[in-house]
């Protein structure tokens, strides 16, 4: 895989002989899956590389929140409420681990938070579609859920210490958050004609955009060779969109659903799912700022942030006053 990206990929990369003693250095270590800890040295073009994926994550995790959090006061049931509650809240936790872990590599939150707000950092495709039905939560819990998951096991074995233990956690409770999705589609799709057909088109809608949260083809992926020559990516963004459509199409079959993809179809010799093309320009337009939702999505980050002012200023007063407490203590 690694050499198919290297053929394929924008970058050429630097061999052996051209690195410095202390990258070459540097790659040994990732070679022999030493992690690579905040104090440690690194290439700079490693440490900007990992701020933009760490960040790019966080934020997704943010941005990620309001979709769903949309139906936390129209859940079908208390207890789905209380579910919803509890994984909207999961995510909030995600987005301050992966920043936490971007700090270790000498950036602050603050900045990390005004790129976000003012447009120059991206976030995952997946939020800028909007959650019209229950269903929808039902499809986000089992799809993106179950995508985020594909892509994340593997970063659990990437070369940056803090990255990868922030995932282990991070794909023990996506875990739970995918299995509480394809429970509400199972129970639509167990329930009334109607309630099925509403599963149906909640995953007519979230299929494709499920399938582009992988990124661009392999063949277009500016990043790729030189992110596995430093293993922070694992597999390539074809291989991990494979491995969900292998592994989403037979929970679909057994929810009595349809993929929507007149061209899906099992092929032996691969021993894979062949799709239909998959429409990019859909994904780098919606990358670009201009999906459904991505506007109202940075409008209201932006809102809740100029809002929770106050709780920052009260927290950090708190802070202070705790910190100058010790010091007369200790004095
Ligand atoms: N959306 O060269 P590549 C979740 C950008 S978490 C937007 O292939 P790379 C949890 C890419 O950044 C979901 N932009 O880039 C949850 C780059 O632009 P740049 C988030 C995208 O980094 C569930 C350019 O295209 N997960 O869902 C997308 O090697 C439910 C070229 O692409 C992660 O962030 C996209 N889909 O590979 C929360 C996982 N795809 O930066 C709430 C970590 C590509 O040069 C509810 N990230 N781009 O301006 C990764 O694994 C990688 O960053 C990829 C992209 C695979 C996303």
């Amino acid at each position: 895989m690694y050499a198919q990206m290297v053929d394929t990929g924008a970058k050429r990369l630097r061999t052996s002989e051209e690195m410095s003693p202390e990258e070459r250095a540097f790659q040994e270590r990732i070679d022999a899956d030493i992690k690579i800890e905040p104090k440690d040295w690194m290439p700079e073009a490693y440490r900007k590389t990992l701020i933009r994926q760490i960040s790019q994550h966080a934020h997704s995790e943010i941005v990620g929140m309001l979709p769903e959090g949309n139906w936390i006061t129209r859940a079908p049931t208390l207890k789905r409420k209380a579910i919803l509650m509890a994984k909207v809240q999961d995510e909030a936790g995600h987005g301050l681990y992966l920043y936490a872990a971007a700090e270790t590599l000498g950036v602050s939150r603050d900045e990390l938070i005004a790129d976000l707000h003012s447009g120059k950092a991206k976030y995952s495709s997946i939020f800028n579609y909007p959650t019209l039905t229950w269903a929808d939560i039902g499809a986000i819990g089992w799809l993106v859920d179950g995508a985020a998951i594909m892509n994340q096991i593997p970063l659990c074995r990437c070369s940056h210490g803090p990255y990868s233990r922030a995932m282990i956690r991070v794909c023990k409770e996506e875990s739970f958050h995918q299995r509480q999705g394809f429970d509400i589609m199972m129970t639509l799709c167990r329930g009334t004609l109607e309630q099925k057909a509403m599963a149906q088109d909640a995953l007519n809608r979230w299929w494709w955009p499920s399938l582009m949260m992988f990124g661009p083809p392999d063949a277009d992926s500016v990043h790729s060779a030189q992110s596995a020559q430093w293993k922070i990516k694992i597999l390539s963004n074809d291989e991990l969109r494979q491995r969900f459509v292998d592994q989403t199409v037979p929970q679909a079959d057994y929810l009595g659903i349809k993929v929507p993809d007149p061209l899906l179809k099992w092929n032996d010799e691969r021993g894979h799912y062949d799709t239909s093309p998959i429409d990019f320009e859909e994904l780098y337009n919606v990358v670009k700022g201009n999906g459904p939702c991505n506007r109202d999505r940075l409008r209201t980050r932006v809102k809740a942030w100029e809002e929770g002012a106050w709780v920052r200023d009260a927290a950090l007063a708190h802070a202070e006053k705790r910190a100058a407490r010790s010091a007369r203590k200790a004095a």
